[in-house]
């Protein structure tokens, strides 16, 4: 039991997701690896969201608004960290969830599939029962796609990947939405939109602004939307990224 007064808390809160998803048997044990680095990125933003990030959400959501087929990719720290926030997001904006692992097994599959439907989100794409058709091109157990979520999406969020799928989900015309502390891994610079900030935050964020977007009609401007869209460069977007880490 964490102390809520500890300094650290919602850090500490955040490990022990983690370390639980592992217990459970649906984190990758290389997931903790990648949760270390997260944490590392976190602290030298502040663990908070910047504007930058905040500008990269806004991008983000009018993306998916314009978008025909909008796919949210999961995986196992994703799973971990911000199951509830995943669907609510999905919810706002009418988008699918499918599960994607570069670590595949049928077991890690059938847990997280369970936990969505669990929590009411029975068409989870991406299964053990689904034939699934391969992205070209790309050799790792990432290439699986569901033919009605990743391999026919326009747009895609794909949260803490490793670097080997969003250039080649780009090469395939999709628009890659990433959320990746790192703005300087393969994953930051390959994607159409980089939001560097932690999943924790990001995605409520975007919630938050899909719905604002709806409430003030803004949803439905697509002129509006386009807007946002060009004005956003993801180059530009993560040199303002890395000139929020501060070294003090
Ligand atoms: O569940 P699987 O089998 O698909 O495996 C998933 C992992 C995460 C193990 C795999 O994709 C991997 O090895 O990823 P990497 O190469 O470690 O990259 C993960 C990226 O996510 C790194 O750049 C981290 O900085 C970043 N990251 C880690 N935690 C967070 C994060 N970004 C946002 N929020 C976080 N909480």
């Amino acid at each position: 039991m964490i102390p809520k007064t500890h300094p650290r808390y919602e850090s500490l809160l955040l490990r022990d997701k983690v370390k639980n998803a592992l217990k459970e048997g649906y984190l990758a044990d290389s997931g903790m690896i990648a949760h270390g680095r997260g944490e590392a990125f976190d602290y030298l933003i502040g663990e908070k969201t910047t504007e930058t990030a905040k500008k990269a959400c806004e991008a983000a959501v009018a993306t998916i608004y314009l978008a025909k087929n909008p796919v949210l990719s999961v995986n196992g720290n994703t799973t971990a960290l911000a199951i509830d926030e995943i669907i609510e997001l999905a919810k706002a904006t009418n988008s699918k969830i499918e599960i994607n692992l570069f670590y595949r097994t049928p077991e890690r599959v059938e847990i997280i599939t369970k936990m969505f439907k669990e929590r009411g989100w029975e068409k989870i794409l991406g299964g053990n029962d689904e034939e699934l058709a391969y992205i070209d091109n790309l050799n790792s157990p990432r290439a699986t796609a569901s033919e009605e979520g990743s391999y026919t999406a326009d747009v895609m969020l794909v949260p803490l990947e490793d670097g080997d799928r969003a250039e080649i989900l780009v090469q395939n015309g999709k628009k890659i939405i990433a959320i990746d502390l790192n703005p300087v891994s393969r994953t930051a610079k390959m994607s159409t939109i980089t939001i560097v900030d932690n999943i924790v935050r990001a995605v409520p964020l975007m919630t938050k602004i899909a719905n604002e977007f709806k409430e003030s009609g803004k949803a439905y401007d697509k002129e509006f939307l386009e807007k946002i869209v060009n004005n956003f460069s993801n180059e530009e977007n993560l040199k303002d990224s890395l000139a929020a880490i501060e070294l003090k």
